[in-house]
């Protein structure tokens, strides 16, 4: 690429991509059979999708000023982001787009030794030859624990949608103390922590995690109905918050999409795009006008499990009810109840008064509002029609995807096929639905870059969701940073909500690949900086006790770390020797980690002020080895070395 390509791409206006990604979407879309519904919005929407900007980076830009956080300072929230298939989850402070930490969670960290160490293993699960059950993950969905319909600071769980996974990180330390494998799933993609007990008022605080199975697959998965759709199935799954062991599934029909839990602790739901079970081909997932939002109602769940009316597949013991629709006709006794829904939905995001469910319709250009008690009502035998729980259907843009709350009844939802932000008023869109014409929903819209997928306000999902941020996680940034290849850096744009204008504050880049993040008040977090060394149950307590300790070919070597030494300078090992090392940092300052890597064993990881860890690997090579301390920790951090020997 010479100089003149890179001025030309920088100077591109930022319709061209907009306008193929509109017409390549719409092209692949109606080929598949796509309904009247989109090609009648994108008239309606046309202008503001298809008009000539501003170049982008002024359009609806905010004074840079006022949100920069001067050196120094910090950041007044901490938003917490999934990688997506790097498996990990990122720590950024807000306003300022500070990245501040990964997360490893089912990606192998180098850095810290996740997948190296026996502790990390132990939590990730090992194959019998003690390597690590799985080394790829898919992070999508963060959400943290609540009390009182707000955040309690302790736990945050994560998705895993390659291998079925759900992981539990402490906030205290920020790192993943517990990792689940939900039976019987394939793409386990929504999940969400409930915010209290549905029956027993003194618990208000998160006892549960749903987990929403994507991909139906014979059930068991053992080699059986291979050849026949109809037997595909999805399991929707509660895991106990506690013991993180899963509690029960539902049999439904169709699939699990995004996952939303009620402020009552009444309702979990899932969005449905594939009502239609087409197992295998995309095209059968979208003849339906109407797809769903499932509601679970969880106190009939337990009920049932108590009961005993459950069955279980396979080898596992999980209790599993019957959720499906013909199982559950009459509502007085039903499990679940399925909202019909236009149109291949994605996204189910409840508003801070935990009145609302907006459900966007992806493949149609609306978002749907779902009253939350009428879907109670209609449990209770008490509405007709599931589809009356839906109370306004708004019609705001191509592509509508995640939805983000304000404290003053606004929604915000990332359209990704008009790569814009739409601010809706909620009330407005009920009036509108019931006949009011002069009630005009959609109040405004700012152009992001581009194709947005997840977007979420400041302290949103909470009942404290105080108004003043939105972010957008994007799904392209072309041109918005300095090229580095093929593969590009994503856009994370934070944009200002308090006024009656969306103003863009700024980019920040992120790695690839964020999908969902919350933003937390700082305040809310507490973090411990120094561990106590009693948690660890190995731990080398005094340096004198370092030294090695054979059992025949089993040998421990116990040491400590304090800046700048090993309490141990060498240690002595004959070929063939099964070792475990153990390192306890005895420094007590905060930020004072040390490294520990053995050349040629593959082996790194830290231990940070106080923290034990321990590796075990086979002395199978003879030679000298200088174990040496990888991070930086003192002036003589370089000569922090201790000398492995290996006899032949
Ligand atoms: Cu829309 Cu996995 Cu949350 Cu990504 S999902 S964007
Ligand atoms: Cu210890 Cu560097
Ligand atoms: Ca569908």
């Amino acid at each position: 690429m010479t100089q003149d390509d890179i001025n030309k791409s920088d100077t591109q206006p930022d319709l061209g991509r907009r306008k193929f990604l509109n017409t390549a979407a719409l092209v692949g879309l109606s080929g598949a059979g796509l309904s009247v519904g989109l090609t009648a919005c994108n008239k309606e929407s046309a202008p503001t999708a298809g008009a000539p900007s501003a170049p982008a980076a002024q359009a609806g830009a905010a004074a840079h000023g006022k949100y920069e956080v001067p050196p120094g300072q910090l950041d007044e929230y901490y938003s917490f982001s999934s990688g997506g298939h790097s498996g990990d989850v990122r720590i950024y402070g807000l306003p300022s787009g500070r990245q501040l930490k990964s997360i490893p969670v089912f990606n192998m960290d180098n850095l810290v030794g996740w997948g190296i160490t026996n502790e990390s293993k132990a939590i990730l699960g090992t194959k019998p030859d003690g390597t690590p059950k799985y080394t790829t993950g898919d992070t999508h969905h963060v959400h943290q624990s609540y009390a009182d319909g707000t955040y309690d600071g302790k736990y945050m769980f994560v998705n895993d949608k390659i291998h079925g996974r759900l992981a539990r990180i402490r906030m205290d330390t920020m790192e993943c103390d517990k990792i689940t494998e939900i039976p019987n799933i394939q793409g386990f993609h929504g999940t969400f922590t409930d915010k209290r007990d549905p029956v027993d008022p003194s618990i208000n605080h998160t006892t549960r995690v749903f987990c929403g199975a994507e991909f139906a697959i014979p059930l068991p998965n053992d080699g059986r109905d291979l050849d026949d759709p109809s037997k595909y199935k999805s399991l929707f799954t509660c895991v106990d918050s506690n013991t993180m062991e899963p509690r029960w599934q539902v049999l439904i029909d169709g699939n699990c999409d995004l996952v939303a839990s009620s402020y009552d602790g009444k309702l979990a739901c899932t969005n449905q795009y594939n009502t239609e079970s087409g197992a295998v081909h995309y095209e059968d997932m979208m003849a339906n006008e109407m797809d769903a939002c499932l509601f679970f109602n969880v106190a009939r769940i337990e009920e049932a499990v108590k009961a005993g009316k459950t069955s279980t597949i396979g080898s596992s013991k999980v209790p599993v009810v019957d959720g499906r629709r013909d199982s559950n006709k009459d509502p007085k006794t039903a499990l679940t109840c399925y909202v019909p829904i236009p149109k291949n939905p994605h996204g189910v995001n409840i508003s801070p008064d935990g009145k609302y469910y907006a459900c966007s319709g992806k493949l149609s250009p609306t978002a749907s509002v779902i009253e939350h008690e009428l879907v109670l009502k209609w449990f209770d035998g008490d509405l007709a029609n599931a589809r009356d729980a839906v109370v306004a259907e708004p019609e705001i843009g191509l592509g509508p995807l995640h939805t983000g709350f304000d404290n003053r009844g606004n929604a915000y939802t990332t359209l990704f096929l008009d790569s814009q932000i739409v601010k809706w008023n909620v009330d407005a869109a009920i009036k509108s639905f019931k006949g009011d014409k002069d009630a005009k929903p959609v109040v405004d819209r700012i152009d992001v870059h581009y194709q947005p997928g997840h977007g979420f306000t400041s302290m949103g999902e909470t009942r404290e969701a105080d108004g003043r941020f939105f972010n957008s996680d994007n799904k392209f940034s072309k041109d918005r940073f300095l090229p580095v290849g093929p593969l590009h850096a994503e856009t994370a744009q934070l944009i200002d909500i308090s006024g009656d204008k969306m103003l863009l504050v700024h980019d920040h880049s992120v790695l690839s690949e964020p999908h969902d993040s919350i933003i937390v008040r700082r305040d809310i977090i507490k973090t411990r900086q120094i561990y106590d060394m009693d948690e660890f149950p190995l731990a080398v307590k005094d340096p004198a006790e370092s030294g090695v300790f054979r059992n025949g070919k089993k040998v421990t070597v116990k040491l400590t770390s304090q800046a700048p030494a090993f309490s141990l300078r060498e240690f002595k090992l004959k070929k063939g020797d099964e070792v475990t090392i153990i390192l306890t940092n005895h420094d007590k300052i905060e930020d004072l980690t040390h490294g520990f890597a053995i050349p040629k064993y593959d082996i790194n990881f830290i231990v940070n002020p106080q923290e034990t860890k321990s590796v075990t690997f086979k002395a199978d090579k003879p030679g000298v080895y200088w174990c040496y301390c990888t991070h930086f920790c003192h002036a003589l951090h370089l000569e922090m070395r201790s000398r492995m020997i290996i006899e032949a």
